[in-house]
C-alpha cells in the first residue's frame, strides 16, 4: 500500500455495521480516488489494518472484482480497473462517445457489403424484404482497445456507394450528414444482457461467457424514416448504461406534481 492510498483510508471500522461492507465501500473509494492501474491494498494488509479476518478481507477484495472496479494479477495483487464507459442519453455516435471521455475511435471493418434485407430488417427500415441494404460491421474500438462489436444495416439505394466509404477512423454519423444530407434524429432501442459466445470473445479481445450489453437500435432521421438497425455487443467490462428517472415527469415538458 503506498503512502498516499493509506492517507485516504479510515483509522478503524464502524462497529455498527457489516464488515465486508464497509470494507467494499472502503475500497470503491479508494478506486474510485485513485488512477487506473495502481495497486490496491492486499487482503493480508486489509486484514491487518482493520483487524477483521482474511476471509472477510477476502470477500470484500472479491466484491469490489466482481464490480468490474478491480482486476486481479496471478501473484501481483489487485489493480483499480478503467473506468466503465458510459452511454448518455442522448443519441450520440460511438466516435462522439469515445472523444467525451478524451478517447481516440477507430474502427476495424470486418464487413461492408451490399445484401438483400432480410424480412426483420426490412420492416425495421421501412423496406420490402430482399432489397437492397449495406450490411456495415465493425469492431468499435476506444485508444485501440476493442470495446463493441456493431452489425449495421442501411438503405443501400439512399446511401449509394456506403459500401466503399472508408470507415476504419471516420464516423458513419458524420458521413450520412455530410455526404448525404441526413441528420439522426432519434432512436428506438432495447438492451439485454447477454455473455459473450466464443467467437464474439475472440474478436473483443475478451474471454468467453464475459457478461456483454446487446443493444439492438433503429434510428430514425427527423422525418422518422428509419435510417439503420444495429445490434451492437459492448463489453460489460467496459460498458455501462445509465438512466435518469423522474417520477413526476411529463413527455416533452417540465416535471409536474401529481
Ligand atoms: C453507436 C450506435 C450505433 C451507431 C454508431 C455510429 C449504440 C448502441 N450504437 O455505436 O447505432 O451506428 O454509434 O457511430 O450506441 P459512428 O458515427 O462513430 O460511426
Amino acid at each position: 500500500m503506498t503512502q498516499s492510498s493509506r492517507r485516504r483510508l479510515p483509522a478503524a471500522l464502524d462497529p455498527g455495521y457489516a464488515k465486508v461492507e464497509q470494507l467494499q465501500e472502503i475500497l470503491e473509494q479508494l478506486a474510485a480516488a485513485s488512477k487506473p492501474g495502481t495497486r490496491l491494498p492486499s487482503e493480508r494488509e486489509l486484514a491487518e489494518r482493520y483487524g477483521v479476518a482474511r476471509m472477510t478481507a477476502r470477500q470484500a477484495m472479491e466484491g469490489l472484482v466482481a464490480k468490474g472496479l478491480g482486476y486481479r494479477v496471478q501473484g501481483q495483487g489487485t489493480f483499480v480497473a478503467e473506468p466503465r464507459i458510459a452511454q448518455p442519453q442522448r443519441l450520440t455516435s460511438f466516435t462522439e462517445d469515445m472523444a467525451s471521455r478524451g478517447m481516440r475511435s477507430t474502427s476495424i471493418v470486418l464487413g461492408q457489403e451490399v445484401v438483400p434485407a432480410s424480412a426483420a430488417v426490412g420492416r425495421y427500415l421501412g423496406l420490402p424484404a430482399g432489397a437492397p441494404v449495406v450490411r456495415l460491421e465493425r469492431l468499435r474500438c476506444g485508444d485501440g482497445e476493442p470495446i463493441a462489436l456493431e452489425r449495421a444495416h442501411l438503405p443501400a439505394q439512399r446511401f449509394a456507394g456506403l459500401e466503399e466509404a472508408d470507415l476504419s477512423e471516420g464516423s458513419l454519423y458524420r458521413l450520412l450528414a455530410e455526404r448525404f444530407g441526413c441528420e439522426v434524429a432519434g432512436a428506438e432501442q432495447r438492451i439485454a444482457a447477454v455473455r459473450l459466445t466464443e467467437g464474439e470473445a475472440h474478436v473483443l479481445h475478451a474471454e468467453a461467457g464475459l457478461p456483454a450489453f446487446l443493444i439492438e437500435r433503429v434510428t430514425r432521421d427527423v422525418s422518422g424514416r428509419g435510417v439503420e438497425h444495429v445490434r451492437s455487443l459492448y463489453r460489460g467490462d467496459r460498458y455501462e448504461i445509465r438512466t435518469r428517472l423522474e417520477r413526476h415527469a411529463e413527455p416533452g415538458g417540465k416535471g409536474g406534481r401529481g
